[in-house]
């Protein structure tokens, strides 16, 4: 059997009863960035991209929905909800079709990058279109899941943390060695504060530094943002729900919390795909950005770099749409000279 269960059950909270809903997530490719190593200043095999859209649904939410859809199943419910920026939803439409539940996704009017949407509704989750942004509808769904007595697969679940430790005892041992630091971008920030925990069950300290979007940064301000605004849509999120996850990972692990512009985050994304074959959703390319940030401050860490790409470019093909493709126009019968 496949899958993050499987492969790291004796650190996960599962039993013999557990029934395992998995794609077959995890697993996913840690590559060499020597390009952009070159951009920031630095040698060659000291930037690595952890691939984490290469999960089943197209980004690291697997990991951790694996477990909470799991649980649920074990613990007898009839149905998950959660609100989401969009990956969220389209892992837990596509676990619980797996594992035979409803599911009720939040999602934020006119916010939601049309890959994630149509994998909701391809998967025959059922959609409720929240006015507002994504911390209306995740005290929406926090309401909805207490009067069903649903499952709130949210990473606010302890078990969607747990899920995506993972990651970090696949970074340990495909480096073999911890990174001296690790860049990822935050939204909610479970996912900093599940990396934080995996690494430290490993006795390891990697610096971890959080990238949030400038119009997005309630980490960075040190306060909640009410009108959180980016094109990065996935982490479009004003009120972190793990705040203090990620200020523990940050200040224990010596790291930091930084904050990158959408230009740069765009600047960032086309230099993934254009210099390293790797398309990335523009939330994935922020730490990208805030290393060519830092390079420019002459302040990047030394020793192995570690950025998490958490989602793919499919996710949101209208990101790529604002590139303006060179086209040439070629007659049927004509040829074209390259
Ligand atoms: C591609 O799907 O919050 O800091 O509802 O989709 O753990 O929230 C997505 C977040 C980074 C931020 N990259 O992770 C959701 C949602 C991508 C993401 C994040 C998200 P957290």
């Amino acid at each position: 059997m496949s899958g993050i269960i499987a492969r790291w059950k004796s650190r996960l909270p599962v039993g013999p009863r557990t029934p395992i809903v998995t794609l077959g997530e995890g697993a996913t490719p840690l590559i060499r960035a020597d390009r952009l190593a070159a951009r920031a200043g630095l040698k060659s095999g000291q930037v690595f991209l952890k691939l984490e859209g290469c999960n089943p649904t197209g980004s690291f939410k697997d990991r951790g929905m694996t477990l909470a859809v799991s649980k649920a199943l074990e613990e007898g419910a009839r149905g998950v909800l959660c609100a989401s920026t969009g990956n969220t939803s389209a892992s837990a439409a596509a676990y619980a079709a797996r594992a035979g539940l409803r599911c009720v996704v939040f999602l934020p009017k006119g916010k939601v990058a049309a890959g994630k949407l149509a994998q909701a509704v391809m998967h025959g989750a059922e959609i409720a279109e929240v006015k507002g942004n994504f911390d209306r509808a995740l005290a929406l769904a926090v309401e909805a899941a207490r009067a069903k007595g649903w499952a709130l697969v949210n990473s606010s679940n302890p078990h969607r943390l747990e899920g995506q430790k993972t990651a970090a005892f696949e970074i340990v041992e495909q480096l073999g060695r911890a990174p001296a630091a690790q860049f990822m971008p935050v939204g909610n920030a479970g996912n900093i504060t599940a990396y934080w925990r995996g690494y430290r069950e490993l006795g390891v300290r990697p610096r971890m530094f959080g990238w949030q979007a400038a119009g997005a940064a309630p980490l960075v301000r040190g306060r909640p943002v009410d009108d959180p605004k980016t094109l990065a849509t996935a982490i479009r999120i004003g009120r972190p729900v793990s705040w203090e996850g990620a200020v523990a990972a940050r200040d224990e692990s010596g790291g930091a919390i930084g904050a990158v512009g959408d230009a740069q985050i765009v600047a960032a994304q086309r230099l993934l795909a254009r210099e390293e074959g790797v398309f990335c959703e523009p939330a994935s390319a922020a730490p990208a950005a805030g290393l060519l940030k830092l390079a420019r401050g002459g302040r990047v860490p030394e020793g192995p770099i570690v950025l998490v790409l958490t989602g793919h470019g499919l996710k949101d093909p209208d990101a790529a749409s604002r590139q303006r493709p060179r086209l040439r126009r070629v007659p049927a019968r004509g040829g074209l000279r390259l």
